[in-house]
């Protein structure tokens, strides 16, 4: 009988795709490590994953395109079903609770440390008992074992923010230092939270996927696809107890710092670059963008002056890992939408791009070509505003109302969850994304992407 050994906090796509993948693979050797799927805000996918038992449709959709059926899913528990989260984590058998709640989902500021100001932090310290952050439940479930006289849990996160595991333990610790400060020394003593490095591209669910899943036979509500490659890499400090994650192909490395960086500087960072030049251009996906010359080579001259330089020295071939992902992109069986990847582009900027503009005006690097993706963001922000059309974003409302008033540069880079104090207030750096903004404005990206590689 297959056990439960892993909570896991937002059992969208990605997870589905990635993490789970591996879990449905461990579990043919070792079936104590089945996945709890909690999603507390929204029921739709819980839902369904407990009526089709777990089980649901993998489409890899890459050169080779295969259909497979993954059942990692042991427990789900939707809205209204807190305390039954509750009981599991206090469960021993219970190691890991890991999450992919996407970057807002951790209520940090533009710092990196927990916002007490975010509604979410507010509402829980006001009712700890019943949280609805993934901080207050790693708080509460912890604060539980504390109590029980149980080993503490290991929270994994696995979401695309640089050191995400310290990112988490800092807000944990500090949240929980607010409501009493023997459990917050007690969990800086007694759990660990690991680095991740997690990768596969992963489109969202859409009709086209459930017709050919459909297709093939299977009567599935929730199919996921993703490329066929697939990296998780976690820093290898889990304790004693944990499952054999090396067995399935994780990799388990004392400094996960490098592949995290890399990986969003690179992949990451280019996406987003691909997402807002190739929406105003008029592409709608990666594919389709990659395909557009200009824009590609632009793309490939950012990785290899501009980001790669900020990852040196590193003891990954970035030009390799580099080459890696541009293929990757060219995937025209995946069909993954650069509407996708611009969401959350305040959340997502900082990480991807913004540290390596702080690191090249550091160390005196020109951030010209780095100013361009993020010039693109705010013509992104101002049409959409302009249009009336709603901007995914946690801060969407200020977007909206900067992007409507006109030029929107200084606007937005007064924003200090996104832009820090020092860089906005960078004259060099400001120029630059003005003047890439007003090009762009004036005759179109394409032109100044043209212009670009003349001047190159
Ligand atoms: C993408 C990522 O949507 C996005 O912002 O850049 O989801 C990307 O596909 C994954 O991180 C790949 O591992």
């Amino acid at each position: 009988m297959t056990g439960t050994g892993i909570v896991h906090f937002g059992p969208g796509a990605f997870h589905r795709a990635h993490q789970a993948d591996y879990v449905d693979r461990l579990l043919k050797q070792d079936p104590r490590w089945g996945i709890a799927a909690v999603s507390l805000r929204s029921g739709g996918t819980v839902e369904a994953l407990k009526r089709q038992q777990g089980r649901y449709t993998l489409a890899i959709l890459d050169a080779e395109i295969r259909f497979r059926t993954l059942a990692a899913h042991t427990r789900f528990f939707g809205p209204g079903e807190g305390d039954g989260v509750r009981a599991l984590l206090r469960d021993p058998a219970i190691r890991i609770v890991s999450s992919t709640v996407t970057e807002k989902g951790y209520c940090l500021d533009g710092g990196g440390r927990l916002d007490f100001d975010h509604p979410d932090i507010v509402r829980d310290l006001a009712d700890p008992a019943h949280p609805l952050s993934i901080v207050g439940w790693l708080a509460l479930g912890l604060g539980d074992r504390r109590t029980a006289g149980l080993p503490a849990f290991t929270p994994l996160c696995c979401d695309n923010m640089v050191s995400n595991g310290r990112k988490l333990q800092a807000a944990v610790i500090d949240y929980a230092r607010r409501l009493d400060a023997g459990l917050a020394d007690w969990i800086a003593k007694e759990a660990v939270f690991p680095d991740s490095m997690v990768d596969s591209i992963t489109p969202a669910t859409g009709e086209t996927l459930r017709t050919r899943v459909r297709e093939q036979g299977y009567d599935d509500s929730i199919p996921v696809s993703r490329e066929a490659y697939a990296a998780w890499v976690i820093e290898d400090v889990l304790p004693d107890g944990a499952p054999d994650l090396a067995s399935v192909g994780i990799m388990l490395a004392k400094h996960v710092g490098a592949w995290e960086k890399a990986k969003l500087r690179i992949l990451n960072g280019a996406h987003s670059t691909l997402a807002y030049l190739g929406l105003l251009i008029g592409h709608e996906s990666v594919a389709e963008a990659m395909a557009d010359r200009p824009l590609a080579i632009f793309v490939e001259r950012l990785i290899r002056e501009d980001i790669i330089p900020s990852l040196e020295p590193s003891p990954l071939d970035l030009d390799l890992y580099s080459r890696q992902i541009l293929d990757r992109f060219r995937n025209p069986a995946i069909g993954h939408k650069l509407a996708q990847i611009a969401w959350d582009g305040s959340q997502k900027l900082p990480y991807r791009l913004l540290d390596p503009i702080a690191e090249a005006r550091a160390a005196g690097r020109s951030v010209d070509r780095l100013a361009v993706p993020i010039a693109a963001w705010m013509l992104f922000v101002e049409r959409k505003a302009q249009a009336g059309i709603e901007i995914v974003d946690p801060l969407a409302p200020r977007l909206a109302e900067i992007g409507r008033g006109g030029d929107p540069v200084d606007g937005l880079l007064a924003l200090r969850q996104v832009f820090p104090e020092r860089l906005a207030a960078d004259d060099l750096f400001r120029n630059a994304v003005a003047r890439a903004a007003a090009q762009m404005r004036k005759a179109g990206p394409l032109a100044l992407l043209t212009e670009e590689l003349a001047n190159a």
